[in-house]
């Protein structure tokens, strides 16, 4: 079977759902085609705080109603480290910008709503997706869906198929690639149970290792705690989960810890990761498919956002005013704001976790630093207009 689209989206994760419903907006035809099927996708529980630019960007989008009600806007971090809490004040050190607390699986389900409301094809579970002819003017995306191979013919690709995906495998050999990969993981459990601080997350750096307490709503926590590379999500009981956040806790807040059975629980591997340049004639990277963040600046998923913000505003000036310019930056322009979010989650990362061959000057420097952030309004602005995200 053969059709034909506008726009090729590759992908029906966050970036590939937002770019569609952006376009759509501006009347730009769109189809997606996703490997998995749309239960898969929602079972991932991954990021929760929006930047207000995010949450802007899906108001634009006409689905910014749920997290305008149910989002849990938050004015303030807390550092916690040698036992002891020290509030950042974002709000205030801002002037007046906040973060949201909405699951990326929130988010996901609400994008997908309005794509189906909206009448919008989404192609779930299409294997042996490959992209061809996005060197020239007319590229084809090839797949097979129940047994059967389908064409569809575009203008242009949006690869937006996250970190493992085809699109930005298919140009490997034109893309360069700068990366770090962190010597330790996190260990995320989900519970129904009210979060210890539901009025800032909670970054904890002890002796014992990191620690986040974050939250999708008022009856449900998400936590996390550094854990070496190799364990088995099997060798954490919720039990030693909890156990062990509790240890890496000020002794107030540990006390505070509401306890339940997880409902989910999983180990993520930490990454920085960036691919350079992000167009390739006809075919752009966009969110995790052109570049990883590790979690700790709770960046991945904003900059997704971005990224598809100047993905559909550079499409949008082609088809409605014949211009390319917004094609032809692309690239830089995304760069340009992902190698600073690059440059903080890894800073953050450094700061607030135990690295296995950390020597005795190297945590002296660490506790310095900590001590003077939390110290110097100048350097708690920096922390604090970085986390908020910096302007478009
Ligand atoms: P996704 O979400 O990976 O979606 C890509 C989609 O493409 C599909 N796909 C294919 N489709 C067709 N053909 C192929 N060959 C395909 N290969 C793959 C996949 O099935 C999938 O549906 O990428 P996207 O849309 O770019 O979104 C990026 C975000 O998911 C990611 O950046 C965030 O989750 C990162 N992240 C966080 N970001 C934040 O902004 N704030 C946070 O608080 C935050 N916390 C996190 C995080 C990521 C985490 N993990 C597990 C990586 C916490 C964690 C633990
Ligand atoms: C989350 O809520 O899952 C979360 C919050 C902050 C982070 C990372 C993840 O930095």
């Amino acid at each position: 079977m053969n059709q034909r689209t506008q726009v090729a989206i590759i992908g029906a994760g966050p970036s590939g759902l937002l770019l569609g419903q952006l376009l759509h907006k501006a009347g730009i035809d769109n189809v997606i085609v996703e490997r998995q099927s749309g239960d898969y996708v929602l079972g991932r529980i991954r990021a929760g705080i929006l930047e207000q630019v995010t949450v802007d960007l899906l108001r634009e989008a006409g689905v910014g109603e749920r997290v305008g009600r149910e989002g849990v806007v938050h004015h303030s971090i807390e550092l916690v480290f040698a036992g002891t809490r020290h509030p950042i004040d974002v709000h205030g050190l801002t002037g007046g910008k906040v973060v949201t607390a909405y699951g990326q699986t929130e988010l996901t389900k609400d994008l997908m709503e309005a794509r189906a409301a909206a009448g919008l094809q989404t192609v779930y579970e299409a294997a042996d997706v490959s992209l061809h002819g996005h060197d020239g003017d007319a590229p084809v995306v090839r797949y097979r869906k129940d047994g059967q191979s389908r064409e569809l013919r575009c203008d242009f690709i949006a690869g937006c198929d996250g970190f493992h995906g085809v699109s930005r495998a298919t140009v490997k050999d034109h893309v360069t690639e700068f990366e770090r990969v962190y010597p330790f993981g996190w260990l995320g459990v989900l519970a129904d149970v009210p979060p210890v601080s539901p009025h800032a997350i909670v970054y904890g750096n002890s002796e014992r290792g990191f620690s986040l307490c974050s939250m999708r709503s008022m009856t449900r926590s998400r936590y996390y705690v550094q854990c070496p590379l190799d364990d088995k999500v099997e060798d954490w009981s919720d039990q030693r989960f909890w156990d062990e956040l509790r240890r890496r806790l000020d002794p107030e807040l540990a006390q505070k810890v509401v306890t339940g059975p997880s409902i989910e629980k999983s180990i993520a591997p930490l990454r920085s990761f960036v691919a350079e340049p992000l167009r390739f004639g006809r075919l752009f990277l966009a969110g995790d498919a052109g570049h990883i963040v590790p979690p700790t600046g709770a960046k991945g998923l904003n900059l997704a956002a971005t990224d598809v913000k100047y993905l559909s505003s550079a499409f949008i000036e082609h088809y409605a005013e014949r211009s390319d310019a917004g094609i032809d930056s692309y690239s830089q322009r995304c760069l340009r704001r992902i190698w600073k979010a690059e440059r903080f989650s890894w800073w953050l990362t450094n700061l607030m976790h135990r690295f296995p061959d950390t020597d005795g000057f190297g945590q002296r420097v660490q506790e310095a630093e900590l001590d003077y952030l939390v110290n110097s309004r100048a350097a708690s602005t920096a922390l604090a207009e970085n986390y908020v995200g910096l302007p478009l």
